[in-house]
């Protein structure tokens, strides 16, 4: 397989100049590609055979102890102006980053192959959709791109009637954490990532290109490029509504996507979209319309079990790939919370020791296409995605945020989404439990600066006259002994058709400086072990810790200067007011 596209063909030969491949191998996207990849991998290590008896199609990748999440500080937007790519983004001018790359991709695929993938990010018939292609010297790479991504043939045909592509460029390189650079050209629609085989870093489909490039393309293109999942609620009449839910990594996504309804909720049903990214696009209508660009799910697996997730819990019994998981004294895989089973090894390969710390590794990932979700959505291969009723954003947060409030219309939306922040987690480098500002969950991931993008959203609102809900939730409130004051898990769905009756105008709501809060008698409660006095602490907003929150909004937002629309300060302002 080559290609009929002259600027592909040629990419893919100086590349193969530059980094000096023993072979180039096109992907095509088949079945026995991804069979014989998975064969040369159990030959030579890369994989590990799971038991085959109770994991079917199951494999264990251990990466690189010094390998195994996304790596904030070495990953750079590099833009022609540095302001362009704003002070929420590391920053190298595009001359050095490239010359820093080159030097690392000089000679870096010797005695390797290249892997060629052109992928569609998004059903391959969707206006909405947009491709790319990821060469890469990692055959794991190559299978999770198979998993995660619509890749191979049918993409390149795109492609190719396209004429245009994301391009980017992956080695694994030495996997030095000294020598590791994530590099985002968003004007070239380039990226380039050396040093690290971990998902977020490698995967180049998912955050490179379906987040931080994908957000300046939409800029660009006006829609949005998101990190929110994607779900339907079906009431016991039928109806289903659509939510696009937005939550820093490691807030559970995953889980909210993948909800069971509680006992109490006979006759509901709940359908999966997305579990990481949603590109929203106006309709001719008027209309925000969500598609997933991805195919798969790369979830985190410690904590998944039939309570938590029992739909994901049952997916990831075969033909997945696991990441950095223990495993049992009969090989199969494990990890912390499974609820069965025992760790014999753990994910670096050692015999199994409490003194060593987790088994499985608490950013220990599963990688499965999403049509094997036992509540997938045939509407996720929709062309034209499915119609948006309500934006939630939400965070980690122990204290302050409410259980769940809606946003006065979209502007003071615009500045809820902006506000959003939350306790860190394993799904980046650095320290776990660290309150930090996290706006509309894309701290991370936003190609570009934060003042320009807010001016982004707020111009929605100019655009459409039927937009979405905006709401806000908060799963993860604690008492004063640290206990969890909300169930979770499947009851969040009780939020969540409060939520939905706001957005049909079926239920009223309490005005506070902060937005519209539930009557309390509004949240159905039955049958849970949630007294008045609990929901009341859990809907309870602290005019205090409020007013001091919103000051230290205020700083931040103040950082972006000039950057900052006038109308975000306004919002701001508003609150601050009501707040007195
Ligand atoms: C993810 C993340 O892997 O957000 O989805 O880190
Ligand atoms: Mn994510």
């Amino acid at each position: 397989m080559t290609t009929r596209l002259k600027s592909l063909g040629d990419w893919v030969a100086e590349t193969a100049k530059l980094t000096q491949p023993e072979a180039i191998h096109w992907c095509d996207g088949s079945k026995q590609e991804y069979d014989a990849l998975v064969k040369q991998m159990l030959g030579d290590g890369t994989l590990l055979e799971l038991n085959q008896q109770n994991y079917p199609g199951c494999y264990l990748h251990r990466s690189d102890p010094q390998d195994v999440a996304r790596v904030e500080h070495l990953t750079y937007v590099c833009t022609q102006q540095e302001d362009d790519a704003g002070p929420n983004n590391n920053w190298m001018e595009p001359a050095e980053a490239k010359a820093i790359m080159r030097d690392c991709f000089e000679g870096a695929m010797k005695g390797r192959t290249m892997y060629v993938i052109p992928y569609c990010m998004g059903p391959v018939d969707s206006p909405y959709a947009r491709c790319g292609v990821e060469i890469t010297d990692s055959p794991y790479v190559a299978v999770n791109m198979y998993l995660m991504t619509r890749m191979g043939s049918a993409a390149l045909d795109r492609i190719e009637r396209d004429g245009t592509f994301v391009k980017g460029l992956h080695s694994i390189g030495e996997l030095d954490p000294e020598r590791r650079y994530i590099m985002h050209f968003p004007e070239e629609l380039t990226i380039m990532s050396y040093g690290s085989g971990y998902g977020g870093n490698a995967l180049l489909g998912k955050k490179c290109h379906a987040l931080r490039i994908a957000s300046w393309q939409a800029r660009d293109e006006g829609w949005l490029a998101e990190h929110m999942l994607i779900v339907g609620i079906q009431n016991p009449q039928g109806e289903t509504h659509y939510l696009a839910c937005a939550f820093p990594s490691a807030c559970g996504k995953t889980n909210l996507a993948m909800l069971i309804p509680p006992e109490t909720h006979k006759g509901w049903k709940v359908w999966t979209l997305g579990d990481d990214i949603a590109w929203l696009h106006l309709d001719e209508d008027g209309q925000l319309r969500a598609i997933n660009p991805e195919a798969g799910y790369f979830g985190v697996v410690p904590g998944t079990n039939r309570k938590t997730n029992r739909n994901a819990y049952d997916m990831i019994t075969h033909d997945t790939i696991f990441t950095n998981v223990a495993v049992t004294a009969n090989n199969d895989p494990w990890w912390e919370d499974k609820d069965e089973g025992a760790p014999a090894v753990d994910w670096v390969g050692r015999t199994y020791s409490p003194g060593n710390g987790p088994a499985a590794h608490p950013n220990s990932r599963f990688t499965v296409a999403a049509t094997q979700n036992p509540s997938y959505s045939k509407l996720a291969d929709a062309p034209e995605g499915v119609p948006i009723s309500a934006l939630v954003f939400g965070g980690r947060r122990r204290e302050l945020a409410p259980l769940v409030y809606q946003a006065r219309d979209w502007a003071h939306g615009v500045l809820v989404g902006a506000s959003v922040a939350s306790e860190t987690t394993a799904a980046a480098t650095g320290k776990v439990g660290v309150v930090r500002r996290d706006p509309m969950a894309m701290k991370p991931f936003c190609g570009y600066n934060y003042g320009d993008y807010w001016a982004h959203w707020l111009s929605f609102a100019e655009r459409s006259s039927k937009l979405p809900k905006i709401f806000h939730v908060n799963w993860f409130r604690r008492d004063a002994n640290g206990k969890f004051l909300w169930p979770g898990f499947g009851d969040n769905l009780r939020v969540l058709r409060w939520i939905i009756d706001r957005c049909e105008g079926r239920v009223g709501a309490i005005e506070k400086p902060i937005g519209h809060l539930p009557r309390p008698e509004d949240i159905d409660v039955s049958g849970l072990d949630v007294s008045n006095g609990t929901l009341e602490q859990l809907l309870a907003v602290d005019p205090k810790q409020w007013r001091e929150e919103m000051e230290h909004l205020g700083e931040y937002l103040s950082s972006f200067g000039e950057r900052l629309p006038a109308a975000l300060d306004a919002e701001h302002r508003k609150v601050m007011d009501a707040l007195g």
